[in-house]
């Protein structure tokens, strides 16, 4: 069976900032480090970080007195922020640096009048948050029936912003029917979806071309993930989402003689070899990366973590 890897595949810039906070935070105040929410959506970091003294928590309720708090990758309200102000709770803020562009995106186009659109997944944390740092309301639109159902009239100056870790192309549709809806919009286009998700995305899209059987890692509960198994499946080719190579089902690979792998940004380059060892245990594979776009960005850490 001939493996072929997707490049670029798995951690961003944004993730690697996230676990390097939590784990300087480890060094730096010793454990326990609280942490809102899963610092980003996979089990086996999660798992990795609570062996080092990370506790993970969903509601800033369960963090005890003074104790270091980390929030997650994806942003929270200003009602979280505040409330961690007002217990007093040392903060570390691990939101994606892309995340935040956009919460100070919608910022800006409340300040400026325009009523404001989000698209994006319902109940999703990077939504919440978003939905819960700009001043005033958002609406949600999650498809292009969504925004057949706005009931704004259309001309109402509106914007709109989206979720990082959408598909660019389900995007372009939403954003071409708000603007057939509206006569005065404004709105980044697909650039708020992050440059990770474009690069995997369009990444998936090339491997598809040359595989039977493509296998994404990832975990159920990461959007970006779940976005490039959907873009397999879309472009004709049986896409699986797996966590690590123990879900991987042989009866998928029955008449595959070309298997791709690709990883969402939140799989550690580790999970994406315990997929290929249990390949190698189903029969000998030949591994190649595929040439891709090259990727070198690099987000700061917050100052504190880096001074002496
Ligand atoms: O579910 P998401 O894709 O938003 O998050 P995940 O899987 O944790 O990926 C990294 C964090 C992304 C934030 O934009
Ligand atoms: Fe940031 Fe994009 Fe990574 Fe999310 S997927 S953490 S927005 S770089």
């Amino acid at each position: 069976m001939e493996v072929f890897l997707a490049q670029p595949r798995g951690f961003c810039a944004g993730v690697v900032r996230a676990i390097e906070i939590v784990e300087r935070a480890l060094e730096k105040y010793g454990p326990p480090v609280y942490v809102r929410h899963e610092i980003v959506h996979n089990k086996y970091v999660v798992e990795s970080l609570k062996k080092k003294g990370a506790i993970f928590v969903e509601d800033l309720s369960e963090v005890p007195p003074k104790a270091v708090t980390v929030f997650s990758a994806h942003g929270v309200a200003r009602s979280v922020e505040e409330e961690a102000a007002s217990r007093g709770l040392p903060v570390l803020n691990a939101t994606c640096p892309l995340v935040t562009k956009v919460h100070n995106q919608g910022k800006r186009y409340i300040s400026k009048g325009r009523a404001l659109i989000l698209i994006g997944h319902a109940d999703h944390p990077e939504v919440e948050g978003t939905m819960g740092q700009v001043p005033g309301p958002v609406l949600l639109v999650q498809s292009v029936q969504d925004v057949a159902e706005l009931t704004l009239p259309v001309d109402t100056p509106v914007a709109y912003i989206t979720q990082t870790t959408l598909s660019v192309d389900d995007t372009k549709d939403i954003i071409a029917a708000l603007q057939a809806k509206f006569t005065d919009i404004q709105g980044p286009d697909i650039r708020d979806i992050c440059y990770a998700t474009q690069n995997r995305q369009s990444a998936v899209r090339e491997l598809s071309k040359l595989v039977d059987v493509i296998l994404v890692v990832g975990a159920a509960n990461s959007s970006n993930s779940n976005r490039l198994r959907e873009i397999g499946t879309e472009v004709g080719v049986a896409s699986y989402l797996v966590a690590d190579g123990s879900e991987l089902n042989p009866d998928w690979l029955k008449d595959a003689k070309a298997v791709g792998i690709t990883a969402g940004a939140s799989a550690p380059e580790v999970l994406v070899d315990d997929v290929i060892e249990a390949l190698r245990r189903i029969g000998p594979v030949t591994v190649s990366v595929l040439p891709g776009r090259e990727e070198n960005i690099e987000f700061r850490l917050p100052a504190e973590l880096t001074a002496g």
